[in-house]
């Protein structure tokens, strides 16, 4: 592979041409998320789409996308190397509309606050992915009895070039779940480079890191991957709950699986004013990695009383669900909303981050405050 990483201010640059309104929480490999009144439609638009990187981007040339390939191989009867082409002709061609959720998203509200980036609440979002189901590329390539897990590997290093920047991979029942995509479309479009073209993993329900981008090859293991990434603390939560500053202990840390039940307020944003009395929409997005989303609850006190929202049913399994609420503020002083979320399995958001040592999966109740005045009637 000849690709070489961008440089920071190439990396720029294109963030800029793509996604003018990002917010940029870190520029050295380029991270940056979208602010939740930019996520306040069903399917988040490309421009307004959250980017993770933990390498350097890579530069991949017109005609390297278009010899692209990908490689299944490891515990297997018959490795197999698909080009693009062969890919897009040899398998049924779907589409799922899913939310993508880093890990991280919500770092910066942890007390204490862990290593990692600190993305407030829009390190996500919700798109139509097109591709070939990765189950049907592992009948073809026929996993042996022994094979657990895959491996993902991309050409993308980390900023010092000294390794890859990321080698994630999936227990084999999600390999082989339906809606687990090669994918190589976002919103009816082609996928951009940021966003990994010419392919990426989808892996609706399991946190970003899972989504490896500039997908270019894929063993098949007899155990959990060990690749860049995915052992130590990196994407894994305690079995346990921890207390900051408890040892840990490797063996009681799992690799996150399923993203928790969340939601997230688009509507008002943070920082609104309203009139006394004034009765304002609330609304935004309820998801869960764990299924279908069943009800969203609305706080206009800060937490004290909370009532049901109208909920309409997600487009799909793993797409989020849009909630709303009217809601009368009272007649002066700040003014807290909040949103919390619980799914068929009855999880429930928590009011308070359940802190961990990296900082994952904080899903609290989403809160944004406001201010009643009568200064807000002009
Ligand atoms: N090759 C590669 N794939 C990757 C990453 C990366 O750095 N390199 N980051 C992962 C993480 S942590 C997330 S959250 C998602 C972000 O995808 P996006 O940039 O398309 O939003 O990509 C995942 N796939
Ligand atoms: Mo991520």
């Amino acid at each position: 592979m000849s690709s070489r990483p961008l440089s920071s201010a190439e990396e720029r640059d294109l963030l800029l041409a793509e996604k003018p309104r990002l917010i940029v929480v870190e520029d050295e490999t380029l991270n940056a998320e979208t602010a939740p009144a930019d996520l306040d439609a069903p399917i988040t638009p490309m421009e307004s789409f959250f980017v993770r990187n933990n390498g350097a981007l890579p530069v991949i040339a017109a005609e390297e996308a278009k010899a692209w390939t990908l490689t299944v191989d490891g515990q297997v009867e018959r490795p197999t190397t698909w080009t693009l082409d062969a890919l897009k002709t040899s398998f049924p061609v779907v589409t799922v509309t899913a939310v993508m959720e880093c890990a991280g998203n919500g770092r910066s509200a942890f007390h204490p606050v862990t290593r990692g980036l600190p993305w407030g609440p829009g390190a996500v979002g919700c798109a139509r992915w097109t591709g070939v189901r990765l189950r049907d590329l592992l009948e073809v390539v026929r996993p042996k009895p022994s094979a657990v897990y895959t491996g993902h590997f991309s050409p993308d290093t980390t900023t010092d070039g000294s390794g890859p920047a990321i080698s994630r991979g999936l227990p084999m029942w999600k390999a082989l779940a339906p809606e687990t995509l090669v994918a190589f479309a976002m919103n009816d479009a082609p996928l951009t480079l940021l966003h990994g073209a010419p392919l990426r993993i989808v892996a609706p329900g399991f946190p970003g890191s899972a989504w490896q981008k500039w997908l270019s090859r894929i063993a098949v293991r007899d155990r959990e991957h060990d690749g860049a990434l995915m052992t130590e603390t990196d994407y894994r939560l305690p079995r346990r709950p921890l207390r900051p500053g408890d040892p840990i202990d490797l063996a009681d840390l799992a690799v996150l699986e399923e993203i928790p039940v969340k939601s997230l307020v688009t509507a008002p944003a943070d920082g609104f004013v309203a009139r006394p009395g004034e009765r304002i929409e609330v609304r935004g997005f309820a998801w869960s990695g764990h299924g279908p989303v069943r009800a969203v609850a609305v706080s206009a006190d800060g937490g004290e009383t909370w009532r049901e929202t109208e909920l309409e049913p997600a487009p799909d399994r793993f797409a989020w669900a849009r909630f709303r609420a009217a809601v009368t503020v009272g007649e002066s002083g700040p003014v807290a909303i909040l949103s919390r979320a619980t799914d068929e399995t009855r999880r429930t958001q928590p009011l308070d981050a359940t802190w961990n040592p990296r900082g994952y999966c904080n899903n609290a109740a989403h809160r944004v405050a406001g201010t009643v005045g009568a200064c807000a009637a002009a």
